[in-house]
């Protein structure tokens, strides 16, 4: 038997690897030629914890890459599923074609399973349709299936394997079949259920933590508006059984949890009502940090934007991904505002993306007066003493010497 993952991104690049660690064969297809040829040659195309060592095991073990697609019974696909802007809606255009490639590839009976997050009832919107358009028969000739991932950035290789998980399917009788699959590997406990059940208890996974963390968010600034210690707040109240409260930060980031709520906005509008508001609040934070900012340079007379650097461009803690990251969001805000020239670094993030971008942290700090940390990396825990001579923003609560200003 062997399994073809469409997609070798954050998702699709794990799974594929750890299908393969565990004996089965897996052919790893991606559209994207610079990113098959790196696999190929053994250079990973992303950083996290323990995925060296699985990549080297996969390799052991005959992981193929390409970019087409391949002939048999099971496709794993995990390819984007981005939102468009405006409207807030899911677009599933990068799903449809490769479900599209799927079809043109697949042996009769096969499945396909869809781990890309996808809005509630996407799979019957734009999936069946798609299929029926091209004369298959659901649940003859193909069967569908949605089995949503949980993994954490920053320890997706643990996560995958211990964490429970949802395969939504038409049948149980497919259901069980790709839970024996997901067995391979998976430790945690394998629920099944339908289709629907699977795509909406993912996105509403993602919408409960961004909820929580709007919440905490938000205390944080009605602590700031009254002079009260926010951190020492939470401390207590999480004492309480049944409280625990998450931890204020200068925005949400990533590309789950500050998206996946839109999709129940966009669909349910009117009825996402909370889901909204918090979705506010979080993207509000970087205004907020702006204009923390703002009072510590009036305090010290500092005019100077470009005196101010911004630690951390990726959107959290010993990781390299900056999508959607609350420093992006941070320094698009500022553009509109016309304040050009802050200065930003972040030790995970090795090609220049933004203006006035630093490659070496000595370099940094030397031409700022405030530092602001956007991200809690392990690295500015370790450097902490080098900035004790700067004014500090520690919107993540790291620094607990005299002075520092926080949220
Ligand atoms: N954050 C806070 N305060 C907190 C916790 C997080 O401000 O107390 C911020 C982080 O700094 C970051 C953002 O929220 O900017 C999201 O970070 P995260 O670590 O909470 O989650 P993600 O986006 O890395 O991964 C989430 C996970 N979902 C849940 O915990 C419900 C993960 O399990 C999912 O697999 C992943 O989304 C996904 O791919 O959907």
């Amino acid at each position: 038997m062997m399994i073809n993952i469409i997609g070798l991104g954050y998702i699709g690049l794990p799974t594929a690897l750890m299908f393969a660690r565990h004996g089965i064969e897996v052919v790893g297809t991606d559209i994207n030629k610079k990113l098959v040829n790196s696999l190929e040659e053994g250079r990973l195309t992303f950083e996290e914890k323990g995925l060296d060592k699985l990549f080297l095991d996969a390799f052991q073990n005959g992981i193929r890459f390409t970019t087409e697609y391949q002939k048999t019974d099971t496709y794993i696909i995990a390819v984007p599923t981005p939102y468009i802007k405006e409207s807030k809606k899911l677009d599933p255009k990068y799903v449809i074609s490769a479900i599209n490639s799927t079809l043109d590839a697949c042996d009769k009976g096969a499945i396909l399973i869809i781990e890309s997050t996808i809005t509630p009832g996407s799979i019957d919107r734009y999936v069946r349709p798609e299929i029926e358009k091209r004369g298959f028969v659901i649940g003859q000739d193909v069967h569908l299936a949605h089995a949503p991932e949980r993994i954490i950035p920053g320890n997706m290789v643990y996560e995958l394997e211990h964490n429970s998980r949802t395969i939504g399917a038409d049948s149980l009788y497919i259901g069980e079949k790709v839970k024996e699959l997901y067995k391979s590997f998976c430790k945690g406990e394998i629920t099944v259920t339908d289709i629907r059940s699977a795509e909406m208890s993912k996105v509403i996974e993602n919408t409960y933590r961004d909820v929580n963390i709007a919440f905490a968010n938000e205390l944080a600034k009605i602590c700031r508006s009254d002079n009260m210690d926010i951190y020492e707040i939470i401390r207590i109240a999480n004492k309480h059984p049944r409280v625990n409260i998450l931890q204020p930060g200068p925005g949400v980031g990533g590309h789950c949890i500050s998206v996946d709520p839109w999709f129940l906005v966009g669909d349910y509008p009117g009825l996402a009502n909370i889901i909204l508001t918090a979705r506010k609040i979080n993207d509000s934070m970087p205004k907020h940090v702006l204009s923390r900012i703002r009072t510590i340079m009036r305090e010290h007379n500092i005019n100077d934007i470009s005196k101010v650097g911004l630690y951390g461009l990726a959107y959290k803690e010993n990781v390299d991904d900056t999508r959607e990251s609350p420093t992006l969001q941070l320094l698009e805000r500022m553009d509109e505002h016309l304040s050009f020239g802050v200065k930003v670094y972040d030790p995970f993030v090795k090609t220049r993306i933004v203006d006035h971008q630093f490659m070496n942290f000595g370099d940094f700090i030397n031409e700022i007066e405030i530092i602001v940390i956007m991200v809690a990396h392990d690295h500015i825990k370790e450097n902490i003493d080098l900035i004790k001579d700067k004014f500090v923003l520690d919107t993540k609560n790291i620094c607990d010497f005299d002075g520092v200003y926080k949220l």
